[in-house]
């Protein structure tokens, strides 16, 4: 039986699927490197071993001080691993230069907005989406901020990775080979919940392409289905969990608060209502919840939200009225 990772030949002992055009000059580059390495590993750990035996101090043994010398062998040993770097140097040169350059024109621009811990997308329609989705076989090229610290934008199926920088833009690009769904990773530590600042990309047909735009730009209609639909999209679910589980992330979860009081960090105590909701949202260090002093604080949605917008988060929040609290904080 072949192993399942022999089953896809696109899929190597080492990596994940081939799914960018960068794909095959890394690995071949890697799998160049090891090789390399491993012919000359061999040889010298066999004949370390076997000098260490054959020269080892013992009775009756007596070795030489003399140092001799072998020209030809040193200019050898010099010359060849010389060339051997340089080519690696070079090949590993032409093909960051290629992930450094996108194509001039043509590409797909994506806006990603990286933020402790979650990814958020905009397409060219204006659509925002936690998802990121590009077109087969056409190049994407990613235009990237971060809102807070530093990360890392890591596809590993397309082997491609670049750093985010809080004041700056960064960018990346790549032209995804296979539909299909593959990982994203933020690949620098970023605090608390960095391993959970993950995403799905997926690679679409042009159809299906144009049918996730379409559908990612329109808001639902009914008001609590809106208020999920921006909590998903405005980053509130990388702090604030609100599923079932009532599992806890860095902000308080919404399960069962509404309509009990709020107990303050400065003492005393608030009622959970629309008040209380949407001045957390504006203004959320006003009024910060007791327990939360050093709590990784929650941005300012002022200016940010719409009013109606707010009005749908509010009426999210309050449809989890009787949904069970997280046992433990
Ligand atoms: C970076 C993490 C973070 C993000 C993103 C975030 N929050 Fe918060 N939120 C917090 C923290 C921490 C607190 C508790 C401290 C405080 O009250 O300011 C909080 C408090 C709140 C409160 C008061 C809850 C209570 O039980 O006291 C509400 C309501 C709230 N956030 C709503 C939202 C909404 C809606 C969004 C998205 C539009 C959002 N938050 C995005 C971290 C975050
Ligand atoms: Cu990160």
């Amino acid at each position: 039986m072949i192993p399942a990772f022999f089953a896809d030949i696109n899929e190597s002992f080492w990596f994940p699927k081939q799914a960018s055009t960068f794909a095959k000059d890394v690995d071949f580059l890697y799998d160049a490197i090891l090789w390399i390495s491993i012919f000359f590993f061999v040889p010298i750990v066999a004949a370390m071993i076997y000098f260490s035996i054959k020269y080892r101090d013992r009775p009756g043994y007596k070795g030489s001080t003399e140092a001799i010398h072998n020209t030809t062998i040193e200019i050898l040993w010099s010359v060849i691993p010389t060339f051997i770097a340089g080519w690696i140097f070079w090949m590993g040169l032409v093909g960051y230069l290629d992930m450094q350059r996108p194509p001039p024109a043509g590409t797909e621009d994506i806006k990603v907005i990286a933020k402790r811990w979650n990814w958020n997308f905009k397409y060219k329609n204006g659509a925002e989406h936690p998802e990121l989705h590009v077109p087969v076989g056409k190049a994407a090229k990613m235009i990237m901020r971060s809102d807070d610290v530093l990360h890392s934008f890591y596809v590993p199926a397309f082997r491609i990775k670049r750093d985010i920088v809080p004041g700056r833009y960064n960018y990346t690009w790549f032209q995804p080979t296979i539909e299909g769904t593959y990982d994203l990773f933020c690949s620098e530590y970023c605090g608390d919940n960095h391993s959970t600042m993950n995403a799905k990309v997926f690679v679409d047909s042009e159809e299906k392409y144009a049918k996730f735009l379409a559908e990612a730009i329109k808001e639902p209609e009914d008001l609590v289905e809106r208020g999920k639909w921006l909590y998903e999209r405005k980053a509130c679910k990388g702090c604030h969990y609100a599923g079932k589980d009532g599992a806890q992330g860095p902000g308080p979860s919404y399960n069962g608060s509404w309509g009990k009081p709020v107990p303050l960090a400065v003492g005393g105590e608030v009622q959970f209502d629309e008040n209380y909701v949407s001045e957390s949202i504006l203004n959320p260090i006003a009024k910060a919840r007791k327990g939360y002093e050093n709590a990784s604080a929650m941005p300012s949605y002022k200016g940010q939200l719409k009013e109606e917008q707010i009005e749908a988060l509010i009426a999210f929040i309050k449809s989890l009225e009787s949904a069970t609290p997280p046992t433990k904080k």
